[in-house]
């Protein structure tokens, strides 16, 4: 027998979805206990001399409640910094760094100096030289991905005594980086 059978075969290809889902929010990653409700919690400080000068976290008297205290009673720096990721590196974006500040003389019958200066990855401006006693917001904008951010209480050698209160430190990343922001060049640029 020659059965010549032709069976045709067809090839079902099912369709294969594939349902990906990319989870491809922007990391809105924020500086840590920047309300200082937690203490110093996230926070590197450094006082220089220690003796003179030091770094607290009072829980009243911030905007509101807790906040960090730069202090000292001479020469010397008292430092708050952290390292953080303020959104993705890259693209069209910019991080907008704020914090809240006052810088005080302790002992007003002698005309000292002080100031505070900010640094964000090494690139420093002194943000007020003079007495600032009420809350005053700072604000910075830097292209989005990791920062550090330093501020530091500077008092001049003599009998000096200055305090430096800071609060509510954010680091959001958003928006369009324009041309200056996009410039290492000046950080003063930077400050609004
Ligand atoms: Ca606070």
């Amino acid at each position: 027998m020659n059965i010549r059978s032709r069976f045709p075969v067809w090839y079902w290809v099912l369709p294969v979805i594939l349902s990906v889902v990319l989870m491809a929010g922007t990391a809105f990653a924020d500086v840590i206990n920047g309300s200082f409700d937690d203490g110093g919690t996230g926070w590197s400080t450094s006082a220089d001399p220690s003796d003179l000068l030091a770094v607290t976290f009072p829980t009243v008297g911030g905007d509101p409640d807790s906040y960090a205290l730069l202090s000292g009673n001479g020469g010397g720096t008292a430092r708050l910094s952290q390292s953080f990721l303020c959104g993705d590196p890259g693209g069209d974006t910019e991080c907008t760094i704020t914090f809240q500040y006052k810088l005080f003389d302790l002992l007003l019958s002698e005309p000292g100096t002080a100031r505070i200066a900010v640094a964000i990855d090494g690139f420093q401006t002194v943000l007020v030289d003079h007495s600032q006693p009420n809350w005053t917001t700072a604000t910075f904008v830097v292209p989005c991905g990791q920062h550090t951010l330093e501020i530091t209480l500077v008092i001049d050698p003599g009998d000096n005594s200055w305090g430096a209160s800071i609060d509510n430190v954010h680091a959001l990343c958003a928006g369009t980086v324009d041309d200056q922001a996009r410039s290492w060049g000046g950080v003063k640029g930077m400050y609004r």
